[in-house]
């Protein structure tokens, strides 16, 4: 069988560059040539098109409204306050829709024209932030729980993602060359490319590092996992390593699922960027470059077994796992509010809705300023506490980490003025509720998602006020199409776009990221979404246990049958080992 076409123009694209130079200096269109189009996104940005004005445009004989996304590529979503002041300028200056917050911790840019890109790559390299792999068929950002329990503990764990987030970046120059006017050197385009080689892996790669209680990265979503085992004393004793998680699926194609991660053993911490270099490289040679919707790590592990992947992982890294020691999540959600570090400094949980941050957006029927509101903020850090810091986590949310006690009443003035208290007021199921960006930029939506989330959430707030359950914490996950970026899959409730206004229902998830939902109703409106689960609530209301969750009860009550996958934590683990 013939390589993908994919896999073709990596090979050819002399380490990532492709004719990008050539593409970007072209005044004729506003898009790049058909390769550069694959080749942009291993410098973290996709080329997009308006699809509100596409049929408008269509019709006016105009080309589509081309412009691009951007994201970055900062592990476990870190930067300082003068960095989010230099962020939000650059969204300001050169973007649309202001600072988005992904569900893996980093920032996108919406609407930056062909003309402005390069200026918009300079400006965040000026920020000691780049954007290279941040998309492409190479390991993306590394997510990192950014839970307020912060200690010496979460330093560490965080400081070795962002030693793996380097070990794993590309080796080309080819990033530096176009956006930097690098000059280009002998050998350039030839690049020895250690952990990738030419063509780079068969598909995206994910790592997400846990720090029970919190699994706010949903580890076992991810490719590759690191659940922290923490020691009485607090020290980091290790991880257990999972792998093969993976969210995206199409309807109606079996060959493609989600899929959890399977926990498949324990080990030291010293030992992350071996194994880290061993599970890549093993996808990179076992991973299927003939079919792309087969190409991810969870179909090579199937396709070849569990076991072998361990000893292959095994014979390349030069050890033995450890038998999985025991770990318990109590949950994938983040924690709002004010919480104390071990350093007597202060974390602030905010909630950004579907993490987009902008001026003038409704939440919760309050027209909220959260752009000029953390740029306020930010300010007032950036002066007062420069090394606290922003930490944007996976859930679309905001911390505030390592504030001075001292300043926790200026901010919490400036939140109340610009907003950015709505957590407190928020229903849990608003708190929780995830969007993936979807339409407009969104190329593969077929519905909508972020712009839809304020109105469905309303909706069922509703409903579940009339059934007395309004406190009810329920997660609601929403893509656009069954890609799953929100992770739906891992929501209580989830709506997977079908159609424009129509959706998949699913239902039964738990809430610690640790079971897949369930296909409850196919391709529903937004009438129908909620008439079927009116009676759900109704039922919870009436018979769920004390302190029963609405996944759980689902489960209990035999509404759904028994879920696709599980993966228990605690002493069960060895059902994976
Ligand atoms: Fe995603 C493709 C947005 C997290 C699975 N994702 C896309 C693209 C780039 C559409 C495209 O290929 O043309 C979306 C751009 C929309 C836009 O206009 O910005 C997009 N994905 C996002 C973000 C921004 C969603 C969000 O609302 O926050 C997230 C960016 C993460 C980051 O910072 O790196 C995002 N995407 C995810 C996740 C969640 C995660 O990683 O924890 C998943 C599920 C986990 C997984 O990978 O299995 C996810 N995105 C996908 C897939 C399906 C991959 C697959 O295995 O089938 C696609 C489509 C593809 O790759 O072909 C996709
Ligand atoms: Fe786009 Fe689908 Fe991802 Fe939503 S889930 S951002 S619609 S690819």
């Amino acid at each position: 069988m013939s390589t993908h076409s994919v896999e073709d123009i990596k090979a050819r694209s002399a380490r990532l560059r492709g004719a990008l130079l050539e593409s970007l200096a072209d005044p004729v269109t506003g898009a790049l040539r058909e390769d550069d189009q694959t080749v942009i996104k291993y410098h973290g940005s996709y080329q997009q098109d308006d699809r509100d004005v596409r049929e408008a445009r269509r019709q006016a004989k105009l080309e589509p409204a081309y412009a691009f996304m951007i994201r970055t590529r900062t592990p476990g979503g870190t930067v300082t306050p003068a960095q989010w002041l230099q962020l939000d300028a650059i969204a300001t200056t050169y973007a649309e829709r202001g600072l988005r917050i992904t569900t893996r911790q980093a920032f996108q840019f919406h609407g930056v024209i062909k003309t402005a890109l390069k200026p918009t790559m300079q400006a965040i390299n000026a920020a000691l932030i780049d954007t290279l792999a941040a998309c492409g068929d190479v390991n993306r950002n590394i997510a990192v729980s950014a839970s307020p329990s912060v200690s010496a503990m979460h330093a560490q764990v965080h400081a070795q993602a962002a030693a793996l987030s380097r070990h794993l970046l590309p080796h080309s120059r080819a990033y530096y060359e176009i956006w930097l006017d690098e000059e280009r050197i002998a050998g350039a385009g030839q690049e020895d490319e250690p952990v990738y080689g030419e063509r780079y892996l068969p598909r995206k790669f994910k790592i997400g590092f846990a720090i029970p209680p919190d699994n706010d990265v949903d580890v076992f979503a991810q490719d590759l996992g690191f659940i922290a085992i923490v020691g009485d004393g607090g020290e980091l004793l290790g991880y257990n390593v999972t792998v093969g998680g993976g969210m995206g699926a199409a309807h109606g194609d079996a060959d493609t699922y989600p899929r959890l991660g399977d926990v498949i053993g324990f080990i030291a911490p010293d030992a992350v960027i071996a194994v880290a270099t061993a599970v890549v490289t093993a996808q990179r040679d076992f991973g299927n470059r003939e079919i792309r919707k087969r190409a991810r790590l969870k179909y090579t592990i199937d396709d070849r077994g569990l076991d072998w992947f361990r000893a292959e992982v095994e014979r390349r890294a030069g050890l033995a796992f450890e038998p999985p020691r025991p770990f318990d999540f109590a949950h994938n959600g983040d924690r709002f509010g004010w919480h104390a570090g071990d350093d007597g400094r202060l974390h602030l949980g905010l909630r950004i809705p579907a993490g987009r941050i902008v001026d003038g957006a409704t939440d919760g029927g309050d027209t909220v300023r959260h752009l000029s509101g953390l740029r306020a903020i930010a300010a007032l850090l950036a002066e007062r506490a420069a090394d606290a810091e922003f930490r944007l986590t996976a859930n679309q949310n905001l911390g505030l980490h390592g504030v001075p006690p001292v300043l926790r009443g200026d901010i919490d003035a400036l939140a109340a003025r610009y907003g950015l208290d709505g957590w407190r007021a928020a229903s849990p199921l608003r708190r929780a509720a995830l969007a993936c960006v979807a339409l407009p930029t969104c190329g593969l939506a077929m519905a909508e998602a972020e712009r839809y989330l304020p109105d469905i959430v309303g909706a069922l707030e509703k409903r579940l006020a009339h059934h007395g359950i309004a406190d009810a914490p329920i997660h609601l996950r929403i893509s656009g199409c069954p890609n799953g970026c929100s992770r739906p899959y891992l929501g209580e409730i989830a709506l997977i776009g079908k159609a424009p206004g129509r959706y998949n229902l699913m239902l039964g998830a738990d809430h610690r990221g640790q079971r897949l939902n369930t296909l409850y109703r196919e391709n529903i409106d937004e009438a129908a979404i909620l008439d079927t689960l009116d009676p759900l609530f109704a039922a919870y209301a009436a018979d769920a246990r004390a302190g029963e969750r609405f996944g759980d009860f689902l489960l209990r009550a035999g509404v759904l049958p028994a879920p696709a996958q599980v993966r228990p934590s605690q002493a069960d683990v060895e059902i994976a080992g």
